[in-house]
């Protein structure tokens, strides 16, 4: 059968640490998730006065019903399978909403972070990223660094007892240890609705300010692996950062 990426697409996602995927889903696809999403807020796209912009990250929110939940669509569960060789499962996720701000300054972040360490440590393995209206440039993009997996993984390599979050209560520590080249800056992922980016779970990324007049609505999934509950498997950098993969 063939496999939803092609060697081609495998080889980029893992030397650069990401992947954009174009028109992934399609009008009905994305018309179900902005209209859950808009009935949560109680709130609609045509009516910007009624947009509660004091909310970003919508951690409540629920699918429904629970089988249109993003992470469960079969292409991504089709990617999943490719890319864990049936180790890999659901891990967490939720819609974020960056909102228009009047502010005229836009710059690049700086600087961004890797997930798992919001609260608590929560390794995985990917994450996916999918926009429910266009974005375009300076429209609150997800923004990610190429390569910068590389760097995450060779400080975990020296430091592999940090992977559970410690470097963060380091004297001086800074994220552009990961972001390897934070001279550069980041990329906006500026996309059309339904394409997605797949990134490695080292891959330094961050969010930005959306200075354009339609809301950022993202919706994120990631993907741990089955082992994630054990020890022995969350503190082991492997040499190889693709041994747990089956890519
Ligand atoms: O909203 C975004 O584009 C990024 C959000 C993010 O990095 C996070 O919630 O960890
Ligand atoms: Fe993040």
């Amino acid at each position: 059968m063939a496999t939803p990426l092609s060697g081609e697409q495998v080889r980029q996602f893992k030397t650069q640490g990401y992947l954009v995927l174009k028109r992934m889903f399609d009008g009905t696809d994305l018309q179900v998730w902005r209209e859950q999403i808009w009935q949560f807020l109680n709130s609609s796209y045509e009516t910007p006065g009624s947009w509660p912009t004091d909310i970003s990250g919508l951690d409540d929110f629920k699918y429904n019903p629970p089988t249109s939940t993003f992470a469960r669509h079969p292409r991504l569960l089709a990617i999943m399978d490719q890319l864990g060789g049936g180790d890999f499962i659901e891990g967490d996720g939720i819609p974020i909403i960056r909102w228009p701000t009047p502010d005229p300054h836009w710059e690049i972040p700086k600087t961004g972070h890797i997930d798992a360490y919001g609260g608590r440590w929560l390794p995985f393995m990917f994450g996916a990223t999918t926009y429910l209206y266009d974005v375009a440039p300076h429209g609150g993009s997800f923004v990610y660094w190429p390569e910068s997996h590389l760097a995450a993984h060779r400080y975990f390599r020296a430091h592999p007892e940090e992977v559970d979050g410690s470097f963060l209560q380091k004297k001086d520590f800074s994220w552009d240890v990961f972001c390897d080249n934070p001279a550069t800056g980041g990329r906006e992922f500026t996309a059309q609705a339904g394409d997605v980016v797949l990134w490695h779970s080292y891959l330094t990324h961050n969010g930005s300010t959306n200075i354009n007049d339609s809301p950022r609505m993202a919706l994120f999934a990631r993907y741990d692996h089955r082992k994630r509950q054990e020890d022995d498997f969350r503190y082991d950098i492997p040499q190889d950062m693709w041994e747990h993969w089956a890519i």
